[in-house]
């Protein structure tokens, strides 16, 4: 009688196990984690297999006293600004001697009347040496006020991004953001540092220092990934000047390699309002201590997107000077939104939303509750702690409809509390 108890409570726990689960918040599919360490045994799949590690303070400086006000983290944010370019991501430069805008198409009866199309050009002139690329926008008609608006830094193919609208994506879907009332934008990073290894100085990077971008560059220099966030604010350097949108009202979007530079450039520009990573993994919002997934090692592979310097850090993740949480904290006090997938553990989805956990600390200069490191919660509830907000949406690696809505929910909410 007593072992038949305990079969049905077994059977019971197995059960409801699953469920108990994800309503303490999100865990892996046990399933798929097997499969990974059997498919690609050299890397870490398995929560128990996280090495211990201690995560740099982001509030301390260097002599022992640590920042207490906003008006102190002001004052020395830079000096964390500095590492990451020292180290990770290298120094991009400012403006360019001239730039200059072109609206090249401008469409009232866009998507049936209910939106404006316009193609700009923005056009730069260094030492002689120019560079054009293009920013495709649509801002909703039924908007009389500038609207607000969502820049796509586009890593994958234009035809996401189609401005005729005979392609529709997922990846950008443009008219139901138009339909929520936020105007939507894209640049195509390749326009500005081709993703690739042995091309990746011939856009921006060559208007900048022409034919010495060849040769060998410092181990600071920047790369694709800042070249990406260089864009980016020259496009926001143009939305300040239409007076249909809401320049102080950007949130900044990118997936995955888009989503790594997202981050850098919301660091970098802080007029961004607005900072989002999707699946930004590796040398994006995952902590890299945490060598789950993608490791330094194996990020870099991709020797176009980091400063040389980086490389250093291979096998070597504890002696960094940051974190990814103190990359998120140079977001603060802005909006910042981080996104993962269920099926994406290579990004790892916890080391995500623990970087903007362990980014607590420098909100609460600003006095915003803590996210704590337990609050990871369930597939396909988005966890909103203004003016932080987290998802992890099921299904693989992509961004999808389902993200931009999440997205949009939390920009509807922080532009109508924050603002
Ligand atoms: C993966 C890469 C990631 C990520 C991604 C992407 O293969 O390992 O770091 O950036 O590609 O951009 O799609």
């Amino acid at each position: 009688m007593k072992s038949i108890h305990f079969i049905y409570l077994a059977f019971l726990y197995l059960l409801t196990a699953p469920l108990m689960a994800q309503e303490n918040g999100w865990e892996a599919n046990p399933e798929l984690v097997e499969q990974l360490k059997k498919d690609r045994p050299d890397y870490i799949w398995d929560e128990s297999a996280v090495p211990d590690y201690e995560l740099p303070d982001p509030l301390l400086l260097s002599n022992e006293t640590r920042i207490e006000t906003p008006a102190e983290w002001f004052q020395y944010r830079e000096m964390t600004l500095e590492k990451f370019r020292d180290q990770m991501y290298g120094r991009r430069p400012g403006l360019p001697e001239e730039l200059s805008f072109d609206v090249i198409e401008e469409d009232d009866s866009a998507m049936n009347g209910t939106a404006t199309l316009k193609r700009v050009v923005v056009k730069s002139r260094h030492e002689g040496r120019t560079h054009e690329f293009e920013i495709t926008l649509f801002l909703p008609n039924a908007v009389y006020e500038p609207a607000p608006l969502f820049l796509l830094m586009n890593n994958r193919g234009p035809e996401n991004t189609d401005p005729s609208r005979q392609e529709k994506s997922g990846f950008w879907p443009a008219e139901v953001v138009i339909e929520r009332g936020y105007g939507i934008a894209a640049i195509q990073n390749n326009d500005l540092a081709p993703d690739d290894t042995e091309r990746y100085h011939e856009g921006v990077i060559h208007l900048f220092e022409g034919e010495t971008a060849i040769g060998q560059r410092p181990p600071d220099a920047w790369m694709a990934l800042a070249a990406w966030g260089w864009g980016a604010s020259r496009a926001l350097d143009y939305f300040e000047t239409d007076p249909g949108i809401d320049a102080g009202s950007i949130a900044l979007l990118g997936h995955s390699r888009g989503g790594k530079a997202s981050l850098w450039a919301g660091a970098e520009d802080e007029r961004f309002a607005i900072v989002i990573s999707n699946e930004s993994g590796s040398g994006g919002a995952a902590l890299s201590r945490r060598t789950f997934g993608e490791t330094v090692r194996a990020v870099n592979r991709f020797t176009h997107w980091f400063a040389g310097n980086f490389e250093a850090y291979n096998d070597r993740e504890e002696e960094l000077p940051f974190d990814q949480h103190m990359l998120i904290s140079l977001i603060a006090p802005r909006g910042v939104y981080v996104a993962s997938a269920d099926e994406d553990l290579w990004a790892d989805p916890r080391g995500e939303f623990l970087s903007l956990a362990h980014a607590s600390p420098v909100y609460a200069l600003w006095e915003y509750s803590p996210i704590n490191e337990d609050d990871m919660p369930s597939l396909n509830e988005p966890l909103i702690e203004m003016p932080r907000g987290y998802h992890i949406r099921s299904g693989g690696h992509n961004l999808t409809p389902q993200d931009w809505g999440y997205f949009m929910d939390f920009a509807d909410q922080y532009f109508e509390q924050v603002d």
